[in-house]
């Protein structure tokens, strides 16, 4: 699975404190901490409280490419910051995200076009987010149709079927779960699948169980990809042994030493 360390986020305290008072330290240390962890990429995000979104996202890029050339998400609805954001990345960077409406897709696909950069893609449009399977499904097609339109290589579409906080929708948690395996039929080659895993498990008591019971489920339904916390090592755990039991890893006997170094 294709693993984006979600800490690099103003929604946490210590961040959006360290964003504030440019500790970079900090910053860079949590860039590293998840790498080492075994993220693929890390997602930036300057978090709802930013004052100055856009000096915050390129301080927060500059401080990451100190130590690291690992591809970043740019996690932003503005497409102004989300474009400075594309430039400042570089190779392999990811624009996080755009909403399904036609609007939308008409400026984020051309951008992630001309940046090189992957896109994901939520089900969500400017009536909110369908919490149905059909609902979902046709919101899918359109971030599809779009793609086509400007001859986007749907090899580096991720659709985010949007996984909500189960104490409040658990009917769409199971609707996330079939949407994941049916994107896998609709087209050839499939667009990819991702998740913000800890959605899920927000506001809920459990929440490294919630989490790593629910990425299991979802790895077996066909997710390719999640933005998650990879210093939750019960969860790393947990995404290694399914991989291996899916038949996506080969088997041996110290498979979680073997693997968590990959
Ligand atoms: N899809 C896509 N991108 C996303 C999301 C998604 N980006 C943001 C988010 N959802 C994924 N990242 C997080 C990061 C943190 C938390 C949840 C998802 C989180 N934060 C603590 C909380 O709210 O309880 C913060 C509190 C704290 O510890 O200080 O859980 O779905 N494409």
């Amino acid at each position: 699975m294709y693993i984006i360390g979600e800490k690099i986020n103003g929604m946490f305290k210590k961040v959006n404190q360290a964003i504030k008072e440019r500790n970079s330290e900090y910053i860079k240390e949590l860039a590293k901490q998840q790498l080492e962890a075994g993220a693929d990429a890390l997602d930036v995000n300057v978090g709802p409280e930013s004052v100055n979104p856009l000096q915050d996202m390129k301080w927060l890029i500059t401080t990451i490419r100190e130590v690291t050339s690992a591809p970043l998400a740019i996690d932003t609805t503005k497409p102004d910051i989300m474009e400075e954001g594309l430039k400042l990345a570089g190779d392999a960077a990811i624009l996080n995200s755009t909403h399904a409406d036609s609007e939308k897709l008409d400026i984020f696909v051309p951008l992630a076009k001309k940046y090189n950069a992957k896109l994901i893609a939520l089900t969500i449009s400017k009536y909110g987010v369908p919490q149905d399977t059909t609902g979902k499904m046709e919101l899918v097609t359109n971030i599809i149709q779009k793609c086509v339109e400007y001859d986007y290589d749907i090899s580096n579409l991720y659709i985010d079927p949007v996984i909500l906080p189960i104490n409040v929708a658990q009917q769409n948690a199971v609707a996330v779960l079939e949407v994941i395996q049916q994107i896998k039929v609709i087209s050839d080659p499939p667009p990819k699948t991702l998740l913000g895993l800890s959605n899920v498990s927000q506001g809920t008591q459990y929440r490294s169980l919630i989490d790593r019971t629910y990425v299991v489920l979802a790895l077996s339904s066909g997710l390719d990809s999640a933005i998650l916390n990879p210093l939750d090592h019960e969860l790393m755990d947990a995404i290694i042994t399914a991989e291996l039991l899916l038949g996506k890893q080969l088997y041996c006997d110290s498979f979680l030493t073997a693997y968590r170094k990959k």
